[in-house]
């Protein structure tokens, strides 16, 4: 299988090698002859990235025709782009994305879709939301049952900042400790505004609760204005300070929110994220790392060996 890649940075990198090493054990035969990130096309794959031309992802595209594109490039908020034109150009040629990347899916969720179901592609998004712990995937195995509410911890940078702020570390060393094990974004100006997790809840907004909203429907708010004395006043009432996102009749919210030892989000903890999911049947509680290039990579991996190992 000739595999095209967009973006080659932390995730990137961890794929290659998740791709590389467990493949054949797996079965698969995945060639990336493809990398593209801003400073054009690698064809020849190497550890480091060299372009070996210059150009854009479509043309990329034409030049590869692959079977499978993988998106790992960073998130654009403006217009989605190159990513969106990438997605919406394979599909309509029936073939399947994979993606990490949030921004595409969080402006467009719809129209990637129908665009896929048209023309009989798919797209995998399981990194997209709680990087490589199972959350789209769990809710694929879940689709007999009808999901009421969704409660969740979705961004790793963030909920690593409030843990570490509350064993006393300061916000910025915090981030800065976030950014250096590969858990923020590119900006990570998306991550502390609740721009990151807002996005998240708006593809489980769309796959899960089936409501067709773009990031504009999300009210959402991050965690700039937690103070030390926050997390500190919170902690003498036995408390903590979470970035929870909620999605339910009617509202769509990412805020702060002070919660006690008897949520089951209380005790999730720096890089690891929970998704609550209330359904017509059962609650499933899912928790696991959120963020990291591994992790990501693994999320990306995983939707793979499931499309074309697996059901889908
Ligand atoms: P990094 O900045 O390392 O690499 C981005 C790559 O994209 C670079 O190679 C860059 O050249 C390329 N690129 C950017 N703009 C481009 C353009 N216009 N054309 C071509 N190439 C372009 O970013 P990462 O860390 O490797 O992330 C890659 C993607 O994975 C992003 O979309 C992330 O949002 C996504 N992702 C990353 C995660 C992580 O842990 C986790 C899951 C998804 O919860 C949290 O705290 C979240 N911040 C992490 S979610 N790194």
């Amino acid at each position: 299988m000739k595999a095209l890649m967009l973006g080659y940075g932390n995730v990137g990198k961890a794929l290659n090698s998740l791709i590389r090493e467990r493949s054949p054990k797996l079965g698969l035969d995945i060639k990336v002859e493809g990398v593209v990130t801003r400073r054009g096309i690698m064809l020849n794959q190497r550890e480091d990235f060299h372009p070996d031309k210059e150009g854009t992802v479509l043309e990329a595209l034409d030049l590869i025709n692959p079977d499978l594109v993988i998106d790992v490039s960073s998130a654009n908020y403006e217009d989605g782009e190159p990513s969106l034109s990438l997605y919406l150009e394979s599909l309509s040629r029936g073939i399947n994305v994979v993606t990490a990347n949030k921004a595409p899916l969080a402006l467009n969720f719809s129209r990637i879709m129908a665009v896929a179901e048209k023309n009989g592609a798919k797209v995998g998004f399981q990194a997209t939301v709680m990087s490589g712990t199972p959350s789209i995937n769990l809710l694929r195995a879940m689709r007999a049952a009808e999901v009421r509410k969704i409660r969740g911890i979705l961004n790793g940078t963030t909920n690593y900042i409030l843990t570490r702020m509350n064993e006393g570390l300061d916000y910025l060393s915090a981030l800065k400790e976030a950014q250096r094990r590969g858990y923020a974004e590119t900006d990570p100006e998306h991550d502390v505004n609740g721009f990151d997790a807002a996005a998240k809840l708006t593809i489980l907004a769309n796959f899960a609760l089936k409501k067709p909203v773009t990031l504009k429907d999300v009210e959402f708010s991050g965690i700039k204005d937690v103070t030390q004395d926050k997390v500190k006043e919170a902690a003498r009432k036995g408390k903590k300070i979470k970035l929870i996102a909620n999605a339910g009749e009617g509202s769509l919210r990412v805020m702060t929110s002070e919660i006690s030892p008897e949520d089951p989000l209380y005790h999730v903890d720096g890089v690891t994220n929970a998704l609550d999911v209330h359904t017509d049947v059962q609650e499933v509680v899912i928790i696991g790392p959120g963020a990291g290039p591994l992790n990501a990579a693994f999320g990306v991996f995983s939707d793979i060996v499931l499309m074309y190992k697996g059901t889908f």
